[in-house]
């Protein structure tokens, strides 16, 4: 149903280094202007180096739907949310999606300026959406430890964030800023397995519940509670379905979830 569909991905692939292939056909094209023979290990390079990171990538998802994407390291999990982002563009295929999306990177960038600064990222302070963001995030047990509580200054001078704090505020920043379409990139990274399941509880799947999701994880647990579940292997969608689904398709599919 293409009025409930938030985001549609169909056959799509892609590859970060179609520059190279621009490149040899720049050198062909001068080589053949000047009347230099052609060099032919430029096909081969271009072959070489042209490895889709993405390969015939096909998805929807509804609106307030969770779709975790899976897979091993280099597998292409984030390549997908810059693809979407529009940061990558598909060498084939189509993507549609239908409006503003908010992105919680793997790494977030912090500037100077307060913590509450870092989270609102320009927006206006709501303080009940703030509240709740920051609750859901477990941030307030980190701001009631520091004097100035979330009016500490960050980076220069201020304080610095423990890699667990930053990947709370990072994901607390994507939260609070409101999107149709959420792409959250590994956001439990340095988080404790404690923490990491109450977070996943409390903010991805109550406080967003009705949001469209997209979690890039490869947590059993929160397979098993996403919508849809797309599982990559090399670019390639090995599996893309429900968690009941890949049990059944796949029985083997947990020795692709590690590392
Ligand atoms: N790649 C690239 N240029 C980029 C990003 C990625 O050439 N700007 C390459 C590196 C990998 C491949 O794309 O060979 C897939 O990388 P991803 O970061 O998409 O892979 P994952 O997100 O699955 O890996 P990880 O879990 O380690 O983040």
């Amino acid at each position: 149903n293409r009025t409930t569909t938030e985001l549609e991905l169909v056959n799509v692939s892609a590859s970060w280094d179609e520059g190279i292939g621009e490149l040899f056909e720049k050198i062909k094209q001068e080589n053949k202007a000047n009347g230099q023979p052609n060099c032919d290990a430029s096909l081969f390079f271009t072959n070489l180096y042209i490895t889709p990171v993405l390969k015939n990538i096909s998805l929807y998802l509804e609106k307030g739907k969770m779709l975790a994407v899976a897979g091993s390291t280099g597998s292409g999990k984030s390549s997908l949310l810059m693809m979407i982002l529009g940061e990558l563009v598909p060498s084939e295929g189509k993507i549609r999606h239908s409006g503003r999306i908010s992105f919680s990177p793997q790494t977030p960038w912090i500037m100077p300026g307060t913590i509450r600064d870092a989270i609102l990222f320009g927006l206006t302070y709501d303080e009940y959406r703030y509240t709740s963001v920051i609750k859901a995030c477990q941030l307030e047990e980190d701001f009631a430890l520091l004097p100035e509580k979330d009016k500490t200054l960050l980076v220069e001078g201020g304080v610095t964030l423990s890699g667990g704090q930053r990947a709370r505020l990072g994901l607390a920043r994507a939260v609070y800023k409101d999107a149709d379409l959420y792409l959250l990139d590994a956001p439990f990274t340095h988080l404790d397995i404690v923490t990491e399941k109450e977070i996943f509880e409390k903010c991805v799947c109550k406080l967003m519940a009705s949001k469209t999701r997209i979690v890039v994880t490869s947590k059993l647990e929160h397979l098993k509670r996403a919508d849809k579940i797309l599982l990559l292997h090399n670019g390639d969608c090995y599996f893309y379905g429900t968690f009941s689904e890949l049990q059944a398709q796949r029985p083997d599919f947990s020795s692709l979830l590690l590392g």
